[in-house]
C-alpha cells in the first residue's frame, strides 16, 4: 500500500468542484486516509513547492495555493502515486486527456485544479508537512477485497 497527497486546489474549491473530484478518486478505488479544510499559508506553500522555488512561475503558484482555501487528502492503494496522478492528468490543461480532471474542467496550467505526488519521497515529504500521524488512518473498507486483489 503506498499513500499520496492530494489537494484539491483554490480553483476547484471556489467552482464547487470538491465532491466531483473526490468522487473521482473514490471512483478509482482509492481509499481516503485523511482529509481536512485549511488555507494553505505563505510558509507551508514555499515548503510543499521547494523545487520550484527560483522558477518563473513560482511567484505566481505560491499566491495562486494561498489565495483561498483548499482540501488536502492523504489517499491510499497500491500504486496510489501513479493511479491519482494518471486520474488527475497531465500537468497543462491543454496536454491533459479527456476523462482526467485537468482534461475535463481544466484551461490554464496556472489554474489545474489538483495537485498529486510524483513519487513515493515526495509523497512523504508532502504528506509530513500537511498532516500529523494522529490526522491518519489506517482502516479497512468492506469492498477492499473487491478492488485490491490481496
Ligand atoms: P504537477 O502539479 O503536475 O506535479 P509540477 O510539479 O511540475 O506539476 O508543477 C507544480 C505546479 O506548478 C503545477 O501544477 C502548475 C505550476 N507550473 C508548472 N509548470 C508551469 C509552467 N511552465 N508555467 C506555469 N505554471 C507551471
Ligand atoms: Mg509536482
Amino acid at each position: 500500500m503506498e499513500r499520496t497527497l492530494i489537494i484539491v486546489k483554490p480553483d476547484a474549491v471556489q467552482r464547487g468542484l470538491i465532491g466531483e473530484i473526490i468522487r473521482r478518486f473514490e471512483n478509482r478505488g482509492l481509499r481516503i486516509a485523511g482529509m481536512k479544510f485549511m488555507q494553505v499559508s505563505r510558509d507551508v506553500a514555499a515548503r510543499h513547492y521547494a523545487e520550484h522555488e527560483g522558477k518563473g512561475f513560482y511567484e505566481g503558484l505560491i499566491d495562486y495555493i494561498t489565495s483561498a482555501p483548499v482540501v488536502v487528502m492523504a489517499l491510499e492503494g497500491k500504486d496510489a502515486i501513479a493511479i491519482a496522478r494518471n486520474t488527475i492528468g497531465k500537468t497543462k490543461p491543454i496536454e491533459a486527456a479527456p476523462g482526467t480532471i485537468r482534461g475535463d474542467f481544466g484551461m490554464e496550467v496556472g489554474r489545474n485544479l489538483v495537485h498529486g505526488s510524483d513519487k513515493p519521497e515526495s509523497a512523504e515529504r508532502e504528506l509530513g508537512i500537511f498532516f500529523d500521524g494522529s490526522e491518519l488512518y489506517d482502516w479497512t473498507r468492506d469492498v477492499d477485497p473487491w478492488i485490491f486483489e490481496g
